[in-house]
């Protein structure tokens, strides 16, 4: 594998840092594949309970790498079929698929499907030199990444039309006032911050945290009583878990609860 994405694992928590910082992450296809792997390979690591997507240098992620598909606009088009299906939807799946939280540190700008792949976390955590655009339409495309599904779901329809359709730049302060990103932190506190965060979340109830994951996907499509079904379903599987017993066995004891993601 090359270094298009490091990996880093402590206490828990693996660290996957997007590492092409001289042009701000842009995605090619092999560092998406990188990141699909590392992501898949993530999701039957039991050592691995929370994880953090982030960029190198001044950038979290520019979107697709237009130099990488400069060639195919010779008299064509690139095969955006091809690019979408077989390397971008396969890191967002990977993402999606995780039962563990994914959390975004967004060090800086987050354009284009580099929005896409922030929107498809769980949590995001933001410097304030964070800046987002989806950027597609700037260069007469439609938004891509699952943007338009989860962009409407984090700051509503009507603010998620506006951003997609004039692709202005959004403030990390601004972010964070529509919903865009769950916490600002000072530059410098952006790994410490997220780190903490993810801390916590890696010393939590994985199983329950990755059940709530799916519950949470699935009220966005279900009707209410079958939205209860699935819930139901869910809370057996998290009751069974041995992290349930001994909580509740702690709490009666009057003790607090430790979790070993099982
Ligand atoms: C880049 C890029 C980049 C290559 C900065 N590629 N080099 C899916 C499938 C198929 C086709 C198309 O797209 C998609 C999905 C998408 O993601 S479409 C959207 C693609 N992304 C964009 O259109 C964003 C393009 N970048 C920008 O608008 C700016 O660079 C932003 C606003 C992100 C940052 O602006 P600045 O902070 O002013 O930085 P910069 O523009 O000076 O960029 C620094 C370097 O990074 C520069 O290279 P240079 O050699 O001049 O230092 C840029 O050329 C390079 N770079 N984005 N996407």
């Amino acid at each position: 594998m090359s270094d298009t994405v490091l990996y880093d694992l402590r206490d828990g928590v693996a660290t996957l840092t997007l590492n092409r910082p001289e042009v701000l992450n842009a995605l090619t296809e092999e560092l998406l594949d990188d990141l699909a792997g590392i992501l898949e390979a993530a999701r039957g690591d039991n050592s691995v309970r929370a994880l953090i997507l982030t960029g190198a240098g001044r950038a979290f992620c520019a979107g697709q790498d237009l130099e990488s598909i400069r060639g195919a606009y010779n008299g064509g088009r690139p095969d955006f079929q091809a690019l979408l299906q077989d390397h971008h939807h396969r890191a967002l799946r990977a993402i999606r698929a995780l039962e563990k939280p994914v959390i975004a540190a967004v060090n800086g700008v987050a354009a284009g499907a580099g929005m896409s792949f922030a929107c498809a976390c769980d949590l995001r955590v933001a410097s304030n030199k964070a800046r987002f655009t989806t950027a597609f339409t700037k260069i007469g495309l439609v938004p891509d990444g699952a943007m338009t599904y989860s962009l409407p779901r984090l700051v509503g329809l009507s603010k998620a039309t506006e951003l997609c359709l004039l692709s202005e730049m959004v403030s990390a302060e601004e972010a964070l006032s529509i919903g865009l990103v769950n916490r600002v932190v000072p530059a410098d506190d952006l790994l410490s911050a997220a780190g903490d965060l993810a801390g916590e979340l890696a010393k939590g109830p994985t199983r329950a945290y990755g059940l709530t994951k799916k519950l949470l996907e699935a009220a966005m499509s279900r009707e209410f009583d079958d939205l209860l079904s699935v819930e139901a379903k869910y809370q057996v599987e998290a009751g069974a878990t041995e992290d349930h017993g001994n909580a509740v066995a702690a709490f009666l004891n009057k003790q607090p609860p430790v979790f070993q993601g099982r």
